[in-house]
């Protein structure tokens, strides 16, 4: 190997700094590297030749962790029988709290009653503690005095009018993840709390592209703890992805921009770059967050693509801080709410389509692969009002 051939080599591996004047050339990289699409994965997990590693002339605590590239292996992508069924039980189930609290409350106020100020005051808060936001309590009951005042109406009516307000607020915001092709890779940063469930979303969301039949590369990027870059190498493994990582500690924004290289050299169309979640350090998250949007920009002036924020359904009103942050920090331009199968408050899912007009791409309803539904206003509306479909 010629002395040049080894600075190209050891730039890529351990680059810690994105160097977007020389982005490393495909034939820079170790042969090792190159896929065995038989091999088990455990043999293709790459790790750094030792006489690289001994040969570097930095002193240790300058030396960034190894780059590692998780080559993708073929994996069986046909899809678990369809269900659909369950699917809509598993929302129902979901919504069961919220839509419980509203079907109840509701049914208290309009036995044999007519419409009047204080049954409509009354709805009012119940739709409010259910998380619907004003704008939409407010809209519902609005509907309801110019329609229905001083008649009797019965709690079946009014949940038909509740969810025919819900889906009018939820259909312009229900919106799929397009990923045009222009851009080769597209790149997808994905971001929120932790434990909101983005890593369990790229995963889902890898399976899905890997289905049509785009290729995927996942960059590990929560590079806090150890546990979150493997547990994205499994998502990698289970859904034919390759995984981009480093040790725990690295630089997550140096991280992402060597995903995106390592995506081009392998013709990925779909970059997915996994975040941090720390809100305890709320100004340290933000500035590598901001970080690794300008240095996926130095790769890409128009990534990334899609900034997807996670939300988890059981945490309520606490959703609204959430989009406000991440949207100034990180620019998000859709949402996947997740945990929709648990104790869910989904109604907060109202009040946040309302209040920020933002794409909602999907939702979780579980922990498992096929657990990713595209979001269906008029599905989510019954479920939320206690109604069949
Ligand atoms: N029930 C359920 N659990 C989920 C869902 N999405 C994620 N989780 C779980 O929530 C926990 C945190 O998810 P993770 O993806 O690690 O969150 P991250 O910290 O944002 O990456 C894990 O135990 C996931 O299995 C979902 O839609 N439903
Ligand atoms: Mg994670």
């Amino acid at each position: 190997m010629s002395e040049g051939e080894k600075r190209g080599l050891f730039g890529r591996l351990f680059g810690a700094k994105p160097a977007p004047a020389t982005p490393a050339e495909p034939t820079e990289l170790p042969a090792a590297v190159e896929a065995t699409p038989e091999a088990p994965i455990a043999d293709v997990v790459v790790d750094v030749p030792t006489e690289v590693v001994e040969t570097t002339p930095e002193p240790a605590e300058s030396t960034p962790a190894p780059l590692e590239i998780v080559e993708a292996v073929p994996v069986d992508l046909a899809p678990a029988a369809p269900a659909k069924q369950g699917w809509w039980q598993k929302l129902k189930s979901g919504l069961g709290r919220t839509s419980t609290a509203l079907t109840s409350g509701i049914g208290a106020i309009f036995t044999k009653r007519r419409l009047d100020d204080e049954t409509l005051e009354e709805l009012e808060d119940i739709l409010i503690q259910a998380d619907l936001g004003l704008a939409t309590a407010m809209r519902i009951t609005e509907t309801l005095r110019k329609d229905r005042f001083d008649k009797e109406i019965s709690d079946v009516e009014v949940r038909a009018v509740l969810a025919s307000e819900i889906e009018k607020a939820l259909a312009p915001v229900a919106k799929p993840l397009e990923i045009e092709g222009t851009s080769k890779p597209h790149v997808v940063l994905v971001v929120g709390v932790n434990g909101s469930g983005k890593t369990t979303t790229i995963g889902k969301l890898s399976m899905k592209l890997a289905r049509e039949g785009r290729r995927v590369t996942l960059a590990a990027g929560d590079t806090f703890r150890a546990a979150a870059i493997e547990q994205l190498k499994i998502w990698g493994a289970r859904t034919g992805a390759t995984v981009i990582a480093r040790e725990p500690g690295a630089d997550a924004a140096g991280l992402a921009f060597d995903a995106l290289v390592a995506a081009k050299e392998n013709g990925s169309d779909v970059v997915v770059i996994d975040t941090a979640g720390r809100l305890q350090n709320r100004a340290e998250l933000m500035a590598e967050l901001e970080k690794i949007v300008r240095v996926i920009k130095k790769h890409d002036a128009t990534a990334p693509h899609d900034v997807i924020l996670t939300l988890d359904a059981t945490t309520g009103q606490n959703a609204v801080n959430q989009v406000e942050i991440f949207g100034k920090v990180a620019g998000v331009t859709g949402l996947v709410m997740t945990k929709l199968d648990g104790t869910a408050r989904g109604g907060i899912l109202v009040a946040v389509a309302e209040k920020f007009g933002l794409p909602v791409h999907f939702i979780g309803v579980g922990e498992g692969v096929e657990d990713l539904e595209p979001f269906d206003a008029a599905d989510f509306a019954r479920a939320i009002a206690g109604l069949e479909r």
